[in-house]
């Protein structure tokens, strides 16, 4: 599953004093990321948790690298592309037994997420942020994204799964590391964001929400997520994982039509808009097959 994530360089202590990993992907933020950092040490050390700030890099040309390791940040260097492919090997090489993972952007403020190591000290193994619940500043999220792409997607993942969860795409969410490795996620883009609650709800993890403030975000870049390639992903992950949506239910609903006008016919003929309509032919002005009233019908 990709090359062997590189480490560059870490922080002093061993995965077994290490209680949180605060996770960042990160891909050309060299505005933000060292805010972010700062504010994610400043909360370790507020809250005397013994933890370590992570950066998953897989491709930046900025200078997002170079200031996390200055700022004492661990930076990982994961070879395969993609979002999902930065976090899988973020979570692997992570010293944390939990891990807090967040965008690199400015749009969380990881000084504030005291609520999600609450609920992963108290055993939930998946912290969802919700920013439906905690509030999007005004234009801190397209209007597309707001209204249609993320209910949407959020509302089919709570139909097809039953998962607990308001907004399936939240970019800031904690979980106890070893869960989620169990689920095995495999998904290298965005899609990964997905992957990780729909596998979470299937194997029956405990999943918690905390409402979540969307900021506005520092970037000078354009947006790395696509939103009708990215939402197409997400919607198609969440089908191939439900084939009882993808295939029974649309069956059935085809099928039932048939069934019950055959039920009617069973009875005898019916005539129906001036064709006549049994079983086992179709009779009078039938379009099909007029020119053979009285044979089979073989439209
Ligand atoms: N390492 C790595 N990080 C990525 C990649 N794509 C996105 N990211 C990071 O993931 C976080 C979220 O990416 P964004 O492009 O802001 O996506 P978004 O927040 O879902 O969408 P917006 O509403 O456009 O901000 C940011 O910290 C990015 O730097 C990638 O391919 N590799
Ligand atoms: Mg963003």
């Amino acid at each position: 599953m990709g090359a062997v994530p590189q480490l560059v360089s870490h922080n002093n202590h061993s995965a077994d004093e290490c209680e949180l990993t605060i996770l960042m992907p990160c891909l050309n933020e060299a505005r933000t990321i060292g805010d972010c950092i700062r504010r994610a040490q400043g909360f370790l050390a507020a809250s005397a948790i013994t933890g370590e700030a992570l950066i998953a890099d897989n491709g930046s040309s900025d200078a997002s690298c170079a200031i996390a390791t200055r700022l004492g940040a661990r930076v990982l260097h994961v070879g395969r592309r993609g979002y999902g492919s930065a976090l899988l090997g973020g979570i692997r090489a992570a010293h944390g037994r939990h891990v807090i993972m967040g965008d690199a952007d400015g749009s969380y403020d990881f000084g504030r997420i005291e609520e999600f190591v609450a609920k992963l000290r108290d055993g939930a193994d998946l912290v969802m942020g919700n920013r439906f619940r905690g509030g999007i500043h005004p234009g801190d999220m397209p209007f597309l994204h707001r209204y249609l792409g993320n209910p949407v997607l959020s509302h089919l993942g709570r139909l097809f799964f039953n998962a607990p969860v308001g907004d399936f795409q939240c970019g800031l969410r904690g979980f106890n590391r070893s869960s989620i490795q169990w689920i095995d996620l495999q998904s290298p883009g965005m899609e990964f964001a997905s992957e990780m609650v729909v596998k979470a709800a299937l194997s029956g993890l405990q999943i918690a929400e905390v409402p979540t403030t969307l900021t506005p975000d520092g970037r000078g870049r354009p947006p790395h997520l696509r939103t009708w390639r990215d939402g197409w992903r997400h919607l198609r992950f969440l089908l191939i994982y439900c084939p009882r949506w993808l295939f029974l239910y649309p069956g059935l609903l085809m099928a039932t039509p048939g069934i019950v006008l055959l039920l009617w016919l069973v009875a005898g003929s019916r005539r129906v808009l001036g064709v006549e309509l049994d079983h086992a032919r179709l009779h009078g002005k039938c379009p099909m097959c007029a020119a053979r009233t009285n044979s089979r019908c073989l439209a």
